[in-house]
């Protein structure tokens, strides 16, 4: 596919890295994985990405495209528009972002609690903190669960809302399991295991060789 050659950093732990690999599986874009990590390899990502976060996308040229929402906005253009993983405009796309976006912006919270316990002594962790980043992620949950249909999480279609949640709840059970209690979510629960028996899921596994650097 002209336009894009490259697909920067490669551990799928991340969701946001995640959702981007799999549109690009789901609209058959060939791409070369490189999985270096934000943390370990920062120095060298610098040069790549700014601001040192991924995902990034090098384009042919040497452009490169940093977060997964204008990544996913440029993939989307290169694909017919009944092909796309969200339509162009109108009242389902917004529907699809709104529901897109609650996720990330949950997935955001969950990742704020991880960081948070991960990069701090325990008495440096400030309780404060992680106590309202860890509400705001289970009341993100709480309606994402409310809001998700089926077969698919805004109805009939796969779509960019999809890869969002199912990629968040995969990553909470790995990285903040407390937050997804047993018994919770069961709607979520039943997407996400639609969602990762996809091949385009399969095909961006998270390996048990990605974990959380030190540094
Ligand atoms: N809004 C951004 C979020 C990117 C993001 O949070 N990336 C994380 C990995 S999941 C990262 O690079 N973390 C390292 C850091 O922020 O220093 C997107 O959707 O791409």
């Amino acid at each position: 596919m002209a336009g894009q050659k490259h697909d920067p950093v490669g551990q799928y732990d991340s969701p946001v890295k995640r959702r981007v690999a799999i549109a690009l599986h789901h609209y058959r874009m060939a791409f070369s994985r490189d999985t270096r990590s934000i943390f370990g390899d920062a120095l060298a990502l610098s040069k790549l990405s700014d601001l040192t976060r991924i995902p990034a996308l090098v384009l042919e040229g040497g452009q490169v495209l940093i977060d997964s929402a204008a990544i996913l906005d440029h993939l989307d253009a290169l694909v017919a528009p009944e092909a796309a993983l969200i339509p162009r405009s109108g009242p389902e796309c917004r529907r699809i972002l709104q529901a897109t976006v609650l996720a990330q912006g949950t997935l955001e919270k969950i990742a704020a609690v991880v960081y948070e316990r991960h990069f701090h002594l325990a008495a440096h962790i400030s309780p404060e903190w992680e106590q309202r980043c860890a509400s705001q992620a289970t009341a993100g949950l709480a309606l994402l669960e409310q809001l998700c249909a089926a077969p698919w999480f805004c109805g009939a279609s796969f779509t960019h809302a999809d890869a969002m949640m199912a990629t968040t709840l995969t990553y909470a059970h790995l990285r903040l399991p407390d937050i997804v209690p047993p018994g919770a979510y069961p709607k979520l629960h039943a997407n996400a295991r639609a969602c990762e028996a996809l091949p385009a899921f399969q095909a961006a596994a998270i390996s048990a060789s990605e974990t959380m650097p030190n540094s």
